[in-house]
């Protein structure tokens, strides 16, 4: 059995989050997550709040269970969504894509743990200070918007600096992943691209064929010269963004406008010219749906076995 401060901090059985995917994780995907011991997270993502009101109250109904709400903090409601959370009085907040320092003692006066995404130790150690319950070190693997460093290197470091529990994220799909993780000093992890292809995740049957049919090398990261890159697969949109990108007649404001509303193409419309199916590195290795139960139970079994005998390799 893995013991983790993580579980009892928040009333769950294994120590595992799914990622917070704008435009596909739901209040479906997030109770089926719970409900099978992990903690399903909800995704505000560019969503107005009574998109999202509505989603918490149907995970409400769809688990007695804590869940968690993810905000992505570029988001135009950023600010109308966190006084929601507090409203509902959400059990966890997660946040990506910025700094929630100023979120953050409203967020703990009613109760709510946060657990921010940080890329750096430089962040970990400020939201820390601001008042964090815990850390998501997300490394560059990650799909989405991502930091440079690699999991292997930022889980460490961000261990190092901090004294709350340290989740990893970017590149772990398997009981493998899990195991290293914790060998890096994690106390839990959190997974997007493996709960994407899960049987209660809504996401169009496109993406997921796309997720299931990829191969370790068939992500790319675009939008570097906007400042925020975004790791998703390879396609012809993810391609022609990448040679925009190089092509100095293109403004940004003209690459801003391509990529607008391109991740909903690809989750809702399952759009395969002008979708952007954000997934990260680990998609190779994910090749089957299964349901979010069947993932925990066969990754938490995986990875206590791996533990138990700490490494193949050492006598
Ligand atoms: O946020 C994510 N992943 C995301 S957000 C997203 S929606 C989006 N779509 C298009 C363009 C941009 C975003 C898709 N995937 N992961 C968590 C994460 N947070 N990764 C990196 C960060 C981060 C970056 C900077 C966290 C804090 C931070 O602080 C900088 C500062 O000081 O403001």
């Amino acid at each position: 059995m893995i013991n983790s401060p993580l579980c009892e901090l928040l009333g769950i059985k294994y120590p595992i989050f799914q990622g917070g995917m704008a435009w596909i994780a739901d209040a479906n995907l997030a109770a089926a997550v719970s409900n099978a011991g992990g903690l399903g997270i909800i995704a505000a993502g560019n969503a107005p709040s009574d998109y999202v009101r509505g989603q918490i109250r149907k995970a409400k109904e769809l688990t007695g269970k804590p869940f968690g709400v993810n905000i992505m903090l570029m988001s135009p409601y950023a600010a109308d969504i966190a006084a929601l959370v507090a409203e509902e009085k959400v059990a966890v907040v997660t946040t990506g894509a910025g700094n929630p320092s100023g979120f953050m003692k409203a967020w703990n006066a009613s109760g709510i743990k946060v657990i921010p995404v940080v890329p750096s130790t430089g962040i970990a150690r400020m939201v820390e200070r601001a008042g964090a319950a815990a850390v998501i070190a997300e490394g560059g693997e990650s799909g989405g918007h991502v930091g440079e460093t690699t999991t292997i290197c930022l889980v460490p470091q961000v261990v190092d600096v901090v004294k709350i529990p340290v989740l990893a994220a970017g590149g772990i799909a398997d009981g493998r992943g899990i195991a290293a993780a914790f060998m890096l000093g994690a106390a839990g992890v959190q997974i997007g691209t493996r709960f994407l292809v899960a049987r209660e995740c809504g996401v169009h049957q496109n993406y997921k064929d796309k997720i299931i049919k990829a191969k370790d090398i068939d992500t790319i990261t675009t939008g570097k010269r906007l400042g925020h890159p975004v790791r998703s697969l390879k396609t012809p949109f993810s391609r022609a963004f990448f040679a925009k990108e190089y092509d100095m007649s293109v403004t940004n404001e003209q690459l801003e406008a391509l990529g607008a509303g391109s991740l909903r193409l690809a989750a809702v419309n399952g759009d395969i010219e002008n979708g952007s199916f954000m997934a990260g590195q680990i998609a190779g290795m994910v090749n089957k749906e299964q349901t979010a139960l069947e993932m925990i139970e066969e990754m938490f079994s995986e990875a206590e076995k791996i533990l138990s005998g700490a490494s193949k390799w050492v006598r």
